[in-house]
């Protein structure tokens, strides 16, 4: 099963509609995973080997306009920049733009604004993929679900199809060969005092991406074996403390799921450290403020940047130590907008 074959399944006779002569836009948040996408059983349809749960971080994200152009090759401009031709950026946007214009060859500019820094482990293809399919489907009136719109996004990057929501959202795992029932929904739960601080130590391109080291560390690292039993663990575990609004639970079962995700890492062959030394320094001072009765903890993505989780009622103590924060207030940003 390939891509274009799904998208035949989910779009039907709808893949022949004409895109509106208009330019459209779409937002979707950024999203950070809680329990980690670590490992796909099918690299082609991003298909994980595990179930995993996000919060979307509000105004952190993705706006895309599109519109069709008379040229014979796309346009892209990213953040008021006209992207390469050559580069991998806009080669993979490309493709994903081939597998909705098999009618007829048009041709696009798109428009990509993003507050939040490229490769840099924050998680921006998955509010880019996201952003795209919402906007296609509007160019194109598909009309999908959101379920559907989901799938979509998957099949640009797996973390995109947590991206169409705010809030909490669950990525289900599915069993089906072609992933129709692989998609993600959002978690009725909120929690109004909960925090994100970014702490971003690096916005340097990473050296190893995190499509590249997933798979190093599936086929490679002896300890990749546990990781699905964990995942299914960890998610009981995080709903529950979700639902009960039991922070150190949360925190704990979030901390740890990222520190396992990354020991699959450092024992793949070669090795994947993404940790700088001003990384591996902030996580010691993390501890320590545990240590003193401070709640809070963090998680990390394939990346040397770590994102802090804590409640409102910290946020001074927490500005005090880490001036440079960036403060997401995930339930409460969505509801102003
Ligand atoms: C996540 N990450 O759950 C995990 C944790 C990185 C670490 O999803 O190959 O860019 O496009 O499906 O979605 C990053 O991987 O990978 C990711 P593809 P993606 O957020």
């Amino acid at each position: 099963m390939n891509k274009q074959q799904v998208i035949q399944l989910i779009l039907k006779d709808k893949i022949n509609n004409m895109p509106i002569n208009t330019d459209v836009k779409a937002y979707a948040p950024t999203n950070i995973a809680l329990c980690k996408y670590w490992g796909k059983r099918n690299q082609i349809l991003n298909l994980p080997n595990t179930e995993s749960l996000s919060i979307s971080m509000a105004t952190k994200g993705t706006t895309t306009s599109i519109k069709v152009i008379d040229k014979a090759y796309d346009c892209l401009i990213l953040n008021d920049h006209e992207i390469n031709q050559s580069s991998s950026f806009y080669q993979r946007l490309t493709a994903y733009l081939d597998l909705f214009r098999t009618s007829a060859p048009y041709h696009f500019q798109i428009k990509t604004q993003t507050n939040l820094p490229i490769a840099a482990g924050l998680a921006s293809s998955a509010s880019g993929f996201a952003a795209m399919a919402l906007a296609l489907n509007a160019l194109f009136q598909w009309e999908l679900t959101d379920t559907e719109l989901s799938i979509l996004a998957r099949l640009g990057s797996g973390s995109a199809c947590r991206s169409l929501w705010h809030g909490f959202v669950e990525w289900q795992l599915g069993q089906r060969e072609d992933g129709l029932d692989c998609y993600a929904y959002p978690l009725i739960h909120t929690w109004p005092s909960l925090c994100i601080g970014l702490l971003i130590v690096s916005e340097h391109e990473k050296q190893v991406s995190s499509r590249e080291a997933m798979q190093r560390t599936v086929t490679t690292s002896p300890y990749y074996a546990t990781w699905p039993q964990l995942v299914k663990k960890n998610m009981l575990q995080l709903k529950e403390a979700i639902r009960s609004h039991h922070f150190h639970e949360f925190g704990k079962i979030a901390e740890s799921n990222a520190l396992a995700m990354h020991s699959t890492m450092h024992t793949a062959w070669p090795p994947i450290h993404y940790n700088l030394p001003i990384t591996q320094a902030y996580m010691k001072q993390i501890w320590q403020l545990r240590a003193d009765g401070l709640p809070l903890y963090f998680t990390q993505d394939a990346g040397p940047n770590l994102k802090l989780l804590f409640l409102k009622e910290d946020l001074q103590i927490l500005q005090h130590y880490f001036p440079e924060l960036i403060i997401i207030e995930p339930f409460k940003e969505w509801k102003l907008k």
